[in-house]
């Protein structure tokens, strides 16, 4: 057996008893951040189970395709040089896959990832993509989204005027209402990062039920941001909660220094990085109103953390570290933020299983 840093023997254990208590309590899910090994051990171990798979590296990885939809999004890791993000279910999944589009599905839940040629611009590409997917899920009877990850290149640059990430919102916000969806209601949790590569990469959860969405009181709802962040707003929510057999299930979206609509802290990474968890602790304590458990432990958290600056690593971590505690499983990820003033953002995943002892 192979020696790593993590132990892939013991993060292999805890998946194990994750996707146990899972099966036995109905909850549908696990997500685990894997090195390749462990990602290879978990295929060995999982198959028919997996959801999708998501590499994060700078070099696209030498492997043979897994067995589930698979996308590979080219951005460095701060932490080692490879991370799979791999959602597995506790029931086997019937996969499908189109020419534009990859999914996997149970009998709730529908995981997806699809790329996207940049060459008409983001906008058109933001549309297309959102349109194909809205098309996808509907036909299916999976119409509502949960989750959603956008990652494309350079994110802060002008396209003609506007910033690329506002041109995205704009094609994005269209496709929500050419299928009719009410922004306000539909806007799944998300977020979007400045990937390395050339393409849009999406990859998304969808859901027979609606999910639950959750705001932050310090926070503007994204959906009601004003006319100077672009003619059109993000439809995304602060979260989504998730019930599954009386279970919850809590996506947090990527969260940053911002309290009403403006970004505070220019240029302070540990001021941003505090406002952030600040922004983190009040969302979840939405989520706890809307019927979240109190988390018992963290070792039902998952934490991806988007840095600007890989400078500026030891400092989030101890920072998140204080609050979240040592047992946290995160992935540290160097990406443009889609506001250039902004340092760092940070994203999260409550798992609904009982939480195994360290
Ligand atoms: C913000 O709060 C920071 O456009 O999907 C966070 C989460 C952000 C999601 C998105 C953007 C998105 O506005 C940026």
């Amino acid at each position: 057996m192979e020696t790593t840093q993590t132990d892939p023997g013991r993060t292999q254990r805890r998946i194990d008893r994750e996707l146990v208590s899972g099966a036995g309590t109905g909850a549908p899910l696990a997500l685990s951040y894997l090195t390749p090994a462990e990602f290879a051990a978990h295929q060995a171990r999982y198959p028919g189970r997996m959801l999708g798979a998501v590499a994060f590296s700078a070099q696209r990885p030498r492997i043979t395709a897994p067995d589930c939809p698979y996308a590979w999004i080219d951005m460095p890791v701060l932490s080692g040089e490879s991370v799979f993000e791999v959602w597995t279910s506790a029931q086997p999944v019937v996969r499908e896959e189109t020419a534009e589009l990859a999914s996997a599905r149970t009998e709730d839940i529908l995981f997806g990832c699809l790329q996207m040629k940049l060459d008409r611009g983001l906008e058109s590409a933001s549309y297309l993509a959102y349109s194909r997917i809205f098309d996808f899920i509907d036909r299916r009877g999976y119409g509502h989204l949960l989750r959603v990850w956008n990652y494309f290149p350079q994110i802060n640059a002008d396209a003609d005027g506007l910033e690329r990430y506002v041109r995205f919102n704009v094609g994005r916000h269209e496709a929500f209402a050419a299928t009719g969806r009410v922004i306000g209601t539909a806007a799944p949790a998300a977020c979007a990062l400045g990937s390395r590569g050339t393409d849009l990469v999406l990859y998304f959860l969808a859901a027979k039920q609606a999910g639950q969405r959750v705001e932050n009181p310090r926070q503007t709802s994204a959906f009601h941001y004003p006319a100077q962040y672009g003619p059109r707003s993000p439809t995304f929510a602060r979260a989504m909660l998730m019930q599954t057999a009386g279970k919850p299930l809590l996506f947090v979206s990527g969260t940053a220094s911002i309290v009403g609509h403006e970004t505070l802290h220019l240029g302070n990474a540990p001021a941003q990085a505090r406002e952030t968890v600040a922004n983190l602790l009040a969302v979840i304590a939405q989520a706890q109103l809307a019927g979240l458990d109190s988390p018992r432990s963290n070792a039902n958290l998952r934490l991806k953390i988007y840095l600007r600056r890989p400078d500026d690593l030891a400092m989030v971590r101890n920072c998140l570290k204080q609050t979240f505690g040592p047992a946290s499983n995160a992935l540290y990820l160097q990406a443009d933020i889609c506001r250039a003033n902004l340092l760092l953002e940070v994203e999260a995943v409550y798992l609904s299983v009982a939480a195994p002892m360290h």
